[in-house]
Formats: structure tokens, sequence, C-alpha cells
């Protein structure tokens, strides 16, 4: 009976577009499924989206979707992107489908019922972004992981009893330590659990969007425990049917990026041991793709879509440039120039040079067909193309399984150049000519077919080793050669010496043509028109807060007004799309779009806020808008304290000219929502967006 392997992704928030970011952890692990399956072993591979909780709840609205509608649509178009990606997942789950509430439903009574649940109150922080409870020192506070403002909830909650899983967890940590990895991480891990855990609220009562409690539908499942069970429901757990899940549980790897392992490495494997369920073996960090110097995310507006690349070079130059270019479980950045560079240096210098000169030359000097290498016409030269390819496939496999992807196609590659190294010097061509002449040269053409085999056999290696990287140009390659279709391969098999002579080649055509200085601009255009033609949230009505309105304190975060911002991850404009043409004639009461533009609006950070002296509704505030720090006059006393307001990220007006209040010079206005007759409601964001960012 064949090995089983399971392999999931983190289930994907619907709160954002796909971007490459969440596309380089699906690409890992379908590069290891495709191994796996290449291998013979009976592989699931899992992906989905997360879509319950706050947040979700709160993007829907600032869409002005109900969250069903605005979930089904986001979760549709990363299962659309996975589909033309050809990412082969075996199953997606998405957290509002009835088998998965019913199986975290199961999962919950289990726990309950083994005594590790109990109802308590819960008065602190919670940061929304995060969907996590904080220690953080106030209303408004930011949260000690990302920095953004958490806000207080005041909640009757069920409690997990995850105090009581320290020592388990710890002697998990320990005595496996290839639970998590890489080793900094299970580093970091350990370190948080040894410095004590808290009983965990596992439970929401102040909005709806989630699971019902079981027997107490006023509570929703916390999101966390919800999402986490995802990895168990999809394989049936709670159902019926739990033939999947005896077979592929426990998981062979959970991949996920670096910034959720808290959740997966101590909760999720307490969740599971309260559950009296078997634990995951491995739980796998990656670092995060940077872009222009940031992690890539929707928040910082530095996002790069797969589509893009995939248009303009294909989806096997993305996945051969993330797994090469990044070493895994690091933080490596994106470029469009990198990822041309590396596909012309290693995908059409390197390995589609090598298929095509070494194919062609067969068709040339042997009618097509793989010709037979003869001992009498062997060099050393050849012995050691040998051996480098046997080493190869030894160290690739390890260093695959290790997870470095980067190193293990750095090997592979080392096989291609030492085999062009190979060509150049044993001149196959000058072979090819002695060989034809009219007196032709018998030696010549035994050495030729040695020569153009050894190439032959090295390619089928390659092609075969980076088949899970690049499955839809290895197999137009396998084809050339001759070998049929790729996926009947056993790679389990793979030997130096495979390659049937007499087997004729398939058509010969290039696959991987050269990219020109265009391609870059290509793909850099179609992101600008992208995030150009977005729509982002749409906007509400937002107005200036004019000196004089103000009531009782409101703390920002409890009063999120979303505003319109340009958001390049959202809408998919067509990329080729003509930029909208302004309206010939301007309705009455309507402004022309160059007229919002003159307005500048900006992002800035609270620096210092205090009471101007002798006017009750007015606030002092020096505000950083990213290039400097300006002092404003804002009449917004009477609703906010100004303590409460110190590191909030508002909008404001920055080229508005300067002018007197209370003899204090105001240069700028800050944005506010002003409800007839209520208090001013300072504009902010559902997320974290940086300094000085323009609102457009
Ligand atoms: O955290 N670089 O969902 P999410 C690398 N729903 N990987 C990135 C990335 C970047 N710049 N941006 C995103 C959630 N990712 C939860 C998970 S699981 C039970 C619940 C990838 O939409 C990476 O895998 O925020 C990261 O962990 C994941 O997307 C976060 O996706």
């Amino acid at each position: 009976m064949s090995k089983t392997f399971y392999i999931t992704t983190p289930i994907y928030y619907v709160n954002a577009r796909p971007h490459i970011g969440h596309a380089y952890t699906t690409i890992a692990c379908d590069t290891i499924a495709r191994r796996h399956r290449m291998l013979g072993d009976d592989t699931w591979f899992l992906t989905g989206t997360d879509e319950h909780g706050q947040k979700i709840e709160r993007a829907s609205a600032a869409a002005g979707k109900t969250p069903q509608q605005f979930t089904d649509e986001i979760s549709a178009e990363f299962r659309a992107l996975w589909d033309r990606m050809g990412l082969t997942y075996d199953d997606f789950i998405r957290t509002t489908s009835e088998r998965h509430q019913l199986g975290v439903q199961a999962l919950w009574r289990k726990i309950r019922d083994n005594g590790h649940i109990y109802k308590g109150t819960y008065t602190g922080q919670y940061c929304v972004s995060d969907e996590l409870y904080v220690d953080a020192a106030g209303p408004g506070a930011p949260c000690p992981d990302c920095g953004r403002p958490t806000e207080t909830v005041h909640e009757e909650n069920y409690y997990f009893k995850l105090s009581a899983f320290q020592d388990q967890l710890i002697r998990l940590y320990t005595e496996q330590p290839d639970f998590i990895r890489p080793e900094t991480r299970r580093n970091e891990v350990l370190s948080f659990v040894r410095g004590g855990l808290r009983d965990l609220s596992i439970s929401r009562s102040t909005f709806s969007w989630g699971i019902p409690v079981p027997d107490d539908p006023k509570h929703v499942v916390y999101v966390w425990l919800d999402a986490l069970a995802n990895y168990i429901t999809a394989l049936g757990y709670g159902s019926n049917d739990a033939s999947k899940f005896d077979k592929y549980w426990p998981a062979d790897v959970h991949m996920i990026g670096k910034e959720i392992v808290r959740f997966h490495c101590v909760y999720w494997p307490a969740f599971l041991l309260a559950a009296g369920l078997p634990l995951p073996k491995s739980i796998t960090a990656h670092g995060w793709l940077l872009f222009e110097e940031s992690k890539m995310s929707k928040s910082r507006g530095n996002i790069v879509r797969a589509e893009t690349i995939v248009d303009v070079l294909g989806a096997d130059a993305l996945r051969y440039f993330l797994l090469r270019e990044v070493v895994f479980g690091q933080d490596g950045s994106f470029s469009f120039d990198a990822l041309v560079q590396r596909y012309n240096s290693d995908l059409a210098n390197g390995l589609g040079n090598l298929a095509s000169r070494t194919l062609t030359m067969i068709n040339r000097y042997f009618k097509g067909e793989i010709p037979s290498p003869t001992s009498a016409s062997n060099t050393p030269a050849d012995a050691a193309i040998a051996d480098t390819a046997q080493t190869t496939i030894a160290d690739y496999a390890t260093l695959f399984d290790q997870f470095q992807f980067s190193r293990a196609l750095e090997t592979a590659w080392a096989l291609v150049g030492a085999v062009d190294k190979y060509i150049v010097e044993n001149e196959p061509w000058s072979l090819g000519a002695k060989s034809l002449g009219a007196k032709p040269d018998d030696a010549s053409r035994a050495r030729l077919a040695t020569v153009l085999y050894t190439s032959a056999e090295a390619l089928r290696i390659v092609t075969a080793l980076a088949h899970p990287v690049m499955p839809y140009s290895t197999a137009k390659i396998w084809t050339q050669l001759g070998l049929g279709d790729i996926k009947k391969f056993n790679l389990a098999e793979l030997r130096w010496g495979q390659l049937p002579p007499d087997t004729k080649l398939g058509e010969v055509q290039a696959v991987f043509p050269r990219a020109d200085k265009s391609a870059v601009e290509r793909m850099q255009k179609m992101e600008e028109q992208n995030s150009r033609g977005a729509t982002g949230v749409p906007p509400v009505s937002v107005s200036t807060a004019s000196v004089g309105t103000g009531a009782s304190p409101v703390h920002p975060s409890e009063a999120r007004q979303p505003v319109a911002v340009s958001d390049s991850s959202s809408a998919p404009t067509k990329p080729e799309a003509a930029p909208a043409k302004p309206a010939a004639t301007i309705p009455e009461g309507k402004i022309a779009i160059d007229d919002f533009a003159k307005v500048d609006l900006r992002v800035a950070q609270v620096k210092t806020a205090e009471r101007v002296k002798g006017a009750d509704k007015l606030l002092r505030l020096e505000v950083d808008l990213g290039t400097e720090v300006r002092q404003l006059v804002a009449g917004i006393a009477e609703a906010y304290e100004p303590e409460s307001l110190i590191g909030c990220k508002v909008v404001i007006v920055a080229n508005l000219a300067p002018r007197k209040l209370r003899g204090l010079e105001s240069n700028g206005m800050i944005v506010c929502a002003s409800p007839e007759g209520g208090k001013p409601v300072l504009a902010t964001f559902l997320e974290d967006v940086p300094v000085g960012t323009r609102l457009k």
C-alpha cells in the first residue's frame, strides 16, 4: 500500500484579493504535493478560504455587500486563480460551508465534554486585523504584533483552558524538534510558551458572522478556532463519513507564513490535545515576500498580482522564480527586473537552450531518434556527467525534502551548466560535420551518438526533477524527448541511463522564449493599470470637521469610517482596459475627477495632541506626513481625549491654505464624518496604511 501524504496551506482571509504572497505558499505546497504524487505517495493537498469574523464582517459592510455575497465572490476569485495557475489542490474548504460548520461544532463539543471549556468574562484589547486578544495598554493602544490600533472588548465569553497544556506543549517541542520548522521559529514558540500561557477566550458575542457555539447560539466560535479546524473538517471530521480523516490525519505538513506561527504551533496542538486527537507531524513557516522593502500586503498597497506574471511569462516562470530566488524560510524581495533576469538566465538560456540545442542536433544527425551510446566511444567526460547526474538526483531529493527549494534547484541547474560545458568542449557540431561528409567518419559518428545521448539523458533527468516546480514546460520537454506523458513517470525510479535509444522525438519547439526588456514594462504597466482602475471600498459621505462641532469622546477605532482609497488589490480591471475618458460635460452639482484630484488627501499619524487653552472645542495636533510633521488645529476636543489620539492614523487635507485659529497656525484640515447634530467621527482605516499615502 502506498504511503499517504497530507499537506495544507493556510486558508486565506477573503477580506483581500489574492496576490503573489498567497500564491507563494500555495505554489510551494503544490510543488511538494506534485513531487509526492510523482513518488507514488497517496497525496492529499488542501487549501481554502477563511470567511468568518469581525474583519470580514466589516470588509463586506465597507463593500456594501452581505457577508455571504462578499465571501462568495472573493473565495471564488481565489479558487479561479488557483485553477488558472493549474494548482492541483484536492479539496478547497470554505469556512462558511455546512460541512465545516458541523465539524467545528463537533470539535467544540468534544473539547467541552473533555472539560476544557468554561465561561468567564473578558475585558481587554482585541486586534480585529489579527483577530487576536492582546496584552495592550488600553483603548486604542497599538497591537503588539501588527501595530494597528486595538479595540476594547468587554464580553462574557467561553474560555479554553490553554494554560493546562503548557507542559505538554513544551514536551512536544522538545521531544519532536521537527514539529516546528525552521528552528528559529521553534525557538520563538518555545520561549513564548515557557513565558506562561493564559486561558484563551474562544467565543465572541458582539457580532454574529461566525459559527454558533453549540447549545448557546448567542455566541459565535472564535475565528481562529473556527479556521484552524479546517484542517480536519475538510477530511470529514464530525461527519458521518470519516474515511478521509482516518486515512490522511494527522497532516504531514501545515505550511504557513511566519506571522501565524503562534496560532498553529500553540493554539492548534492545544485544541487537538484537548479533543484527544493526534497532532500534525510538522508545521513549516516560510518568510515573507517583500515588495519595495516591506511585506507585500493589501493594507500596505504594495501587492503584485500573480495574474500579471502568468499572462506575460507563464505560471512556470513565476513558480520557478519564487522557489529559486527566495531562500525558503527567509524573507525575499520580489521585483519584475529580478524575475525577468532569472527567467532569461536559468530558463531561456539555461534549461530551454539545453533542450533546444540537444534535440535539434538529434533531429539533424539522427533523424529525430535518440542515438545509442557506445562503450567504445566513451570518455571520462561522459562518465563525469553520469556521476554528476546521479549525485544530483540524490542531493536534490535531500534538499527538496528539507524544503530547501532554492538549493535543490541550484543543484539541478549546476547539472545543466555542466552539460552545457560538456557540449561546448565536445563540439558535437564538428563531430556531426565529420560524420556526414562524403566520407563519413564512423568514429566521429559513434562519438557524436555518445555525446548527444549523454546530453539528452541529463536533460531528461533535470526535466523529471524540475517537473513538480514547472509542470507545464517540463511536460513539453518530456514529450519532445519522445517520452509521452510525464505524469506517468515514477520519480522514485529515476536513474542515469534509462533513456531508451531509438526513441522517436516529438516536435521540437522553444519552451522558454527569451523575454526582452519590454516584459518588465508590460508587467509594471498592467499592475499600475490595475491599481488605478481599482475602485476600492465604496466611498461613504466624508466631510471635514468644522471647527466647533463635537460631543462626547469616541475613539476612532470604535467608529471606523471607510473612506475611498485607491486599493491595488481590488476590482479586477482588464489590464488592457483604456483609461476612462472624462465626461465631456459635467452635470450640475457634480465635479470632474480633475477637480477632486486637486484635493491632496493624505494619511497622517498623530504625534502630539493637546487642548487649546481657552477653546473648549479645539485640539492642537502635530501630525506626521511621512515627509514632514505639521501642526493642525481641529475642532474635535469634545469628541476625543487628546491622549487617545496619539499614534492614530487619520486623514488630512494636506494642501489647504494655512489659517490661524486662536493665534495658532493650522496647516491642513483633519477629515471627519460630521453627522447632523452629532459628534465628529475621525475617518480612519480598516487596515494599516503607510503614513503619507495619498487618498485618491
Ligand atoms: O492569516 N509573503 O490569512 P491571510 C509570503 N486566515 N506569504 C504571504 C504574504 C507575503 N507577503 N502574504 C500572505 C490568515 N502570505 C488566516 C489563516 S489558517 C487556519 C488561517 C500567505 O489571508 C502566507 O502563507 O492573512 C500567510 O501565512 C498567509 O498568506 C496569510 O493569509
